[in-house]
């Protein structure tokens, strides 16, 4: 990039998902994605509920391995319910957490990306590969806002507005 090209500052969902949290790659996980130099900006343990996994993963409903794949977000395969959700943000965020992740197929992924060194596909036929990264900007806005509030995240990224329920105000995604 030339000097003084402006900055393309990015936000990007990331999960590691139920297979990552049960072979104890969390640490090898944000070990390999502080390569990119990015900003780690929200982090939280959650449990998925069914109607988050299916709401994640909605653009792949007609897909023959939804079923499955919304049981494996949930950490219905791996006696894990709970992933990692995170924000990470900087330059270039999505493309450079895309990379180190690798495809979504992890026989096919780059042997030291973290899909290809973590990855498996299951007898069922299901890539299980450990991390989840947005693709795009839009995708990103609508997952992030999915899985966080204005006050999870450290900086502000999205327009907020301010709500009273029962006397007690919350700033929710505007
Ligand atoms: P991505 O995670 O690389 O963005 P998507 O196409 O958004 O890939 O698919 C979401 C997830 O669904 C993948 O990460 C993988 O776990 C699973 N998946 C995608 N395509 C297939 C497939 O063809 N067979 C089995 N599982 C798949
Ligand atoms: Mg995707």
């Amino acid at each position: 990039m030339a000097v003084g090209a402006p900055k393309n500052i990015q936000q990007t969902l990331v999960l590691i998902k139920p297979d990552g949290l049960k072979k104890s790659l969390t640490g090898n996980i944000l070990t390999r994605l502080s390569e990119t130099k990015l900003e780690i900006v929200a982090a939280r343990i959650t449990r998925v509920s069914r109607e988050l996994a299916v709401e994640h993963y909605k653009f792949l409903q007609d897909k023959p391995f939804f079923e499955d794949l919304v049981k494996y977000l949930q950490g219905e395969l791996h006696d894990r319910r709970k992933a990692m959700a995170m924000v990470y943000w900087g330059e270039e965020a999505i493309a450079r957490v895309r990379k180190l992740a690798g495809a979504t197929n992890p026989e096919e992924a780059d042997p030291t990306s973290i899909r290809g060194s973590y990855g498996r596909i299951t007898t069922l036929g299901l890539y299980e590969n450990v991390i989840h990264a947005s693709t795009n900007p839009e995708e990103a806005e609508r997952e992030i806002k999915l899985w966080f509030s204005p006050d999870d995240i450290i900086v502000d990224l999205y327009p907020t507005k301010t709500i009273t329920l029962n006397h007690t105000t919350s700033r929710v995604w505007a």
